[in-house]
């Protein structure tokens, strides 16, 4: 009863010192699809512990990595419906509901880091009203490495992948395997190598990261640097959640989201690079796409892209307008 009061008032904005709250401390539960090793769960981590510093203890955020609490699928909707408090999930996986998403993953539109940090920053306004208007608040997103081109056997033009198995992840993917004449076979991230190891998959476009986590090195022969698309991980709280906890609280929150994108960004830009260089050590081809191969891949980009436009109407004209022409 007197936790009720504590976060009544404070929830009021009646002005609560961290020193009452500390006796009673908050605990969201943050649930994620990867891995605990992975550099996201490790800054979300590193992020909970911030939040924590910074509220005095009156915040605790426990994260449950690896799909533990709920599904990597079914992660937002656990958040909306309040069965946890707070989620990160990949932000291709929400076009069904917010199509908008999907701009992370139309191939060969973002070329960098500095290119994808001004696509989230036209982007960021769009996706904050989706989740706010479904009892959502957005925190921070990080993106993964570039995606680049996974093969057992050397890939010259886009017509080797016809008849194969092409390993997928998102809608996205699912559409890439359909235009190269590939079979899509969706396998969550952390299934990869079993589902190489027991030869399922003869390609697969991805990070140079998630290769490396998956020790793909038993099968993969081949890595291209394509540099596809830089798909992002979103971390959000339920609103109900976040708006029960203290002003001060929530501006802790708001701080350690802050700095836990600006470091993720940073982690994922120096093991973009280290993970290539893992995948040489270990024995992966790392090469570039032959001419046609890239011609291929253009195409098929610029057809995705329109594809995407068309379905996604007047939000992906607000982005990508403004992306193509404020260089
Ligand atoms: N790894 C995740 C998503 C993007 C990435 O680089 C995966 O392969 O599922």
């Amino acid at each position: 009863m007197k936790a009720f009061w504590m976060t009544a008032l404070c929830a009021a904005g009646m002005g609560c010192a961290f020193g009452v709250l500390a006796q009673t401390p908050v605990q969201w539960k943050l649930a994620t699809g990867y891995r605990a090793e992975s550099f996201h769960t490790r800054n979300l981590v590193q992020f909970a512990q911030d939040v924590e510093a910074a509220s005095s203890g009156a915040l605790r955020i426990e994260v449950h990595a690896n799909n533990t609490l709920a599904k990597l699928a079914d992660i937002p909707a656990a958040v909306q419906g309040g069965k946890v408090q707070a989620g990160e999930t990949i932000m291709t996986s929400l076009v069904a509901e917010m199509p908008i998403a999907g701009a992370d993953a139309v191939p060969f539109v973002v070329h960098s880091y500095a290119d994808a940090r001004r696509m989230w920053g036209l982007q960021r306004p769009l996706i904050e009203g989706h989740f706010a208007r479904k009892g959502l608040k957005a925190l921070y997103a990080v993106p993964w490495p570039p995606q680049g081109l996974f093969s057992v056997a050397p890939v010259k033009s886009s017509a080797d992948f016809k008849g194969t198995r092409m390993r997928t992840y998102n809608p996205a993917t699912v559409r890439i395997a359909e235009l190269l004449g590939a079979t899509p076979v969706d396998v969550p991230m952390v299934e990869v190598n079993k589902a190489l190891a027991g030869g399922q998959l003869d390609s697969m476009i991805t990070s140079a990261l998630t290769g490396v986590e998956n020790q793909v090195w038993g099968q993969i022969r081949q890595y291209y640097g394509i540099d596809a698309w830089f798909p992002k991980n979103i971390v959000f709280v339920n609103q109900q959640a976040f708006d029960a906890v203290s002003p001060q609280v929530r501006q802790a929150v708001a701080k350690a989201a802050a700095e836990a994108e600006a470091r993720g960004w940073a982690m994922s830009e120096t093991i973009a690079q280290d993970s290539v260089a893992e995948l040489q050590r270990r024995g992966v081809k790392v090469e570039r796409p032959t001419a046609e191969l890239n011609a291929d891949l253009k195409r098929l980009g610029e057809r995705f892209s329109r594809e995407w436009v068309r379905s996604v109407g007047a939000e992906a004209n607000q982005l990508f307008i403004p992306y193509y022409t404020q260089r």
